[in-house]
């Protein structure tokens, strides 16, 4: 079976689209750090419809920090792939040209530094999930005992974390007097930018003061919000387009329609006239709250509740009456603690939501929004409890869910199927738990950790009664037991729950 590829462009099925352009006159304006599914689905997208406006600057030279896997899919496709767009029996393909070349970053890194400092690189993008930052997730601080970024802090020689390589990039550019690149972090982080902008000052400051001074009176790190669900691609879809294209593609990704990318506008040189999809403001954390709340929070929810029952992918988990009803206490109970965008009507954005997760061909694993729990707790659950609490409002939905990701970390579902907890930090939630014999004593170990909790919240009385109750239930009725009990209580009023 031949593979998809500039030669075999011209054989693909009339309806499939592809770019509008020619993309030997491409020249790459953009750097992106962390080539998952999620920036083939997301940015990529956006670049290559500014290609296709005829704007030839914004090509992409993509990077992989870690692993080759993306590359070696990708470079026998001249770096071409498919985005499947589905919504029930809705599908449709289109063939994005923007990614010109993939770098893996260990074998490569002198390529890697070459590109982000191009006199054409205007900006950096960067998926690299919220651990990929090497920041605290409670505190937002540097975590300088991991030995990545330990090496980084020593020498930038050969960079190993992404802040290294933007700040040894940065030097270089700064050295041949060209203008620093705009950095965009596209990770589901609250205060994305300025998080991404304490790293790089951070560890710039340790090398050199004057290059963090330069940095941070020319750099821009634009806060942004993205979203889009992209489910990580199976061997049985890429069997299917291979039927579908007549060629195969195995780097292809699947997605929804639905594309929003919300960004501060606040750029440090050229950026792309941006179509469709790319909101500029200058507020974006009332879009990031409100995302991160509602979309991200309750996705975490059907996760570890649907997981430990047993359950795989989202769309099933919500066929159940009472993990909708579920997810609608937990909007309720989040919705409180926002200042939403005066263009963001809450009641609509929940009704799409819902039906987003409802689309049945995405086939969106609880798996895999349940791993890194750790990284994501604090801005999905835990900030919007601390805002409850400080109110005097009731936190049941929310503590359920953290109730849920603390019986997950044991490792196994409610029937007594095995799985990894996917974390950087599961080894020491482990150690930290197995002394704790009783839902009490597992809470409170949970709550003494700083690296997750923050202190204002690990002391709290309210919040440790309302977690050892449903990490109680759970561990005596499971999940759907738990569910099923929340309905109940929550279907009275008031609600008389025990705490
Ligand atoms: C998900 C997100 O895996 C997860 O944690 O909640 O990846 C989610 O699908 C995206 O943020 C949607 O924009």
């Amino acid at each position: 079976m031949s593979r998809l590829s500039s030669a075999t462009l011209a054989e693909l099925p009339a309806d499939v689209i592809r770019p509008a352009y020619d993309r030997a006159g491409v020249t790459c304006g953009v750097v992106h750090l962390g080539i998952g599914a999620f920036h083939r689905a997301h940015q990529a997208i956006m670049f290559d419809d500014a290609l296709n406006a005829g704007d030839l600057r914004w090509g992409i030279v993509a990077a992989s920090l870690r692993s080759p896997t993306v590359r070696d899919q990708m470079a026998p496709q001249d770096g071409l792939y498919t985005m499947l767009v589905r919504d029930g029996a809705a599908e449709q393909a289109r063939i994005v040209g923007a990614v010109q070349r993939v770098i893996v970053a260990p074998e490569e890194p002198e390529a890697l530094l070459a590109a982000l400092a191009a006199p054409d690189t205007h900006i950096v993008t960067l998926t690299i999930t919220e651990k990929g930052y090497k920041l605290d997730p409670a505190t937002g601080a540097l975590i300088e005992g991991d030995p990545q970024l330990a090496a980084d802090l020593a020498s930038l020689e050969r960079p190993q974390t992404a802040p290294g390589y933007l700040v040894a990039a940065l030097a270089m550019r700064r050295a041949a007097g060209l203008a620093p690149f705009t950095a965009i972090s596209c990770d589901n982080l609250p205060h994305n930018g300025a998080r991404l902008r304490g790293a790089v000052l951070a560890l710039a400051r340790r090398h050199d003061a004057v290059l963090a001074d330069w940095i941070a009176a020319e750099g821009a790190f634009p806060e942004t919000m993205v979203d889009r669900i992209v489910p990580a691609t199976t061997a049985a879809d890429v069997v299917a387009l291979t039927e579908r294209l007549g060629v195969e593609d195995q780097a292809m990704v699947k997605t929804e329609p639905f594309l929003q990318w919300v960004i501060e506008d606040k750029f440090c040189g050229p950026r792309p006239d941006f179509g469709a999809g790319v909101q500029l403001t200058a507020a974006v954390a009332p879009w990031e709250e409100a995302k991160l709340r509602l979309l991200n929070g309750a996705h975490s929810g059907i996760a570890y509740l649907g997981g430990l029952a047993g359950i795989d992918h989202v769309h099933e988990v919500l066929a159940l009456p009472e993990a909708r009803h579920f997810v609608e206490a937990l909007w309720d109970e989040a919705e409180t603690t926002l200042s939403p965008p005066p263009e963001l009507d809450v009641a609509t954005y929940r009704r799409a939501l819902m039906a987003r997760f409802d689309n049945p061909t995405l086939r969106h694993r609880t798996r895999q929004i349940a791993m890194d729990g750790s990284q994501k707790l604090p801005q999905r659950l835990l900030t919007p409890i601390a805002a409850r609490l400080a109110a005097g409002q009731g936190i049941d939905a929310l503590a359920l869910v953290v109730a849920a990701w603390v019986r997950w970390q044991a490792g196994k579902d409610d029937r007594g199927e095995p799985h990894r907890v996917d974390d950087p930090l599961a080894a020491d939630i482990a150690t930290s738990l197995c002394d704790a014999t009783s839902p009490n004593a597992r809470i409170a170990a949970i709550l003494g950790f700083e690296a997750v909790v923050p202190p204002e919240l690990a002391g709290n009385r309210t919040l440790s009664e309302a977690l050892t109750y449903w990490l109680a239930l759970l561990e005596q009725q499971g999940a759907r037991g738990a569910l099923a009990t929340f309905a109940r209580l929550t279907a009275q009023s008031p609600i008389p729950l025990p705490f």
